[in-house]
């Protein structure tokens, strides 16, 4: 299509606000012309703020001809209901991760979408579109170094939101290495583990805190991931791949140098909001230029669906404590 991409945002909290921003003042190509949120007089302060329609009634704003395209930004067990709408009114659907809470869901969302003859959905796996994972990628993919043997990750998250409890671990936040690793690798998983080890004085409530994954890919490539939930002071990503002839890391972002009491060093980020910033813009960009051309290239409602096949086995490791075989799913031709 030409001219501007009309989107209609549901979910105007913090991610949702952040894409309509970006959309409407750093990115090319589409407007945020309608949103909707389940809190109205909220909503309406929103759409104010943005110069754009509210609508009471999400739905009905997917179904509306003022929207061309949809994101959906409401909290994780709404996006079923919006991706169906979306995919039931024909039109190009982002959906922030996980595309749904549960396998079931996400394979309601696969069946319509092959019953509707076409794809339509992108899931919001945003590290796939960071500078550093793709160079990492790019090396992996030419096996310039070799066949890939390990990898040592690493996800710290400074403080965690509500709810705090194990699960949230797993299917909030290491849903993106799951995501990512896969991607890098080329192939899938075939067991997962997620052991609980010492325990730091800061972990909240209800959450053990740091949690270990360990995933095995189908041939063999081993990975840990160790996550914090709440390290109290700042946001690191780790990805370290042992190749069989050199090792390769994820690149750190570059930060200015800080002299301050007795110590030289570079200043780390705080949050996944600017470590990622650039890495939003590009996959928004991206799947903007896509929908134009009537394509979806970014991660599909299949790469939702295999990514929370994973997270309910890796949740059923932690809570059993034991090794969890992943059953392979049959790619259908429709996703090739
Ligand atoms: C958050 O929802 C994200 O998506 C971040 O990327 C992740 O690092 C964080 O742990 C999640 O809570």
């Amino acid at each position: 299509m030409s001219g501007e991409l009309k989107i209609g945002i549901v979910g105007t909290g913090g991610i949702g606000r952040a894409h309509m921003e970006r959309i409407n003042q750093r990115l090319h190509g589409a407007t945020v012309v309608a949103c909707s949120d389940a809190n109205a007089d909220f909503g309406k302060l929103v759409a104010g703020d943005y110069g754009c329609e509210f609508f009471a009634d999400g739905e009905a704003m997917i179904a509306s001809d003022t929207v061309d395209a949809v994101f959906v930004t409401t909290s994780d067990a709404y996006h079923e209901q919006y991706v169906m709408a979306a995919i039931k009114a024909g039109k190009y659907v982002f959906c922030e991760k996980p595309l749904a809470p549960t396998p079931d869901a996400c394979k309601r969302i696969i069946d319509a979408e092959m019953a509707a003859g076409k794809q339509y959905v992108q899931v919001g796996f945003m590290r796939r579109y960071d500078a550093g994972y793709r160079q990492l990628k790019e090396a992996i993919d030419t096996r310039r170094y070799g066949e890939p043997l390990l990898l040592h990750c690493a996800h710290r998250n400074p403080n965690f939101v509500e709810p705090w409890d194990n699960s949230s671990a797993v299917e909030n936040s290491m849903v993106h290495e799951i995501d990512v690793l896969r991607w890098l690798l080329g192939e899938d998983y075939a067991t997962v583990e997620v052991r609980y080890g010492k325990a730091t004085r800061k972990a909240k409530e209800g959450l053990h805190d740091p949690q270990t994954m360990i995933l095995t890919t189908e041939s063999g490539v081993r990975i840990d991931v160790e996550h914090f939930a709440v390290n109290g002071h700042f946001y690191e990503i780790k990805c370290e791949v042992v190749c069989e002839d050199a090792i390769m890391n994820l690149p750190k972002p570059a930060t200015i140098e800080v002299l301050a009491d007795t110590v030289r060093g570079n200043a780390v980020d705080a949050t996944w909001g600017t470590r990622f910033a650039t890495a939003y813009d590009v996959e928004i960009q991206e799947w903007i230029n896509a929908t134009k051309e009537g394509r979806v290239d970014g991660p599909g409602a299949w790469d939702g669906y295999l990514c929370q096949i994973t997270a309910g086995a890796a949740s059923k490791a932690r809570d059993t404590q034991t090794v969890v075989t992943i059953e392979k799913q049959e790619k259908p031709a429709f996703y090739n």
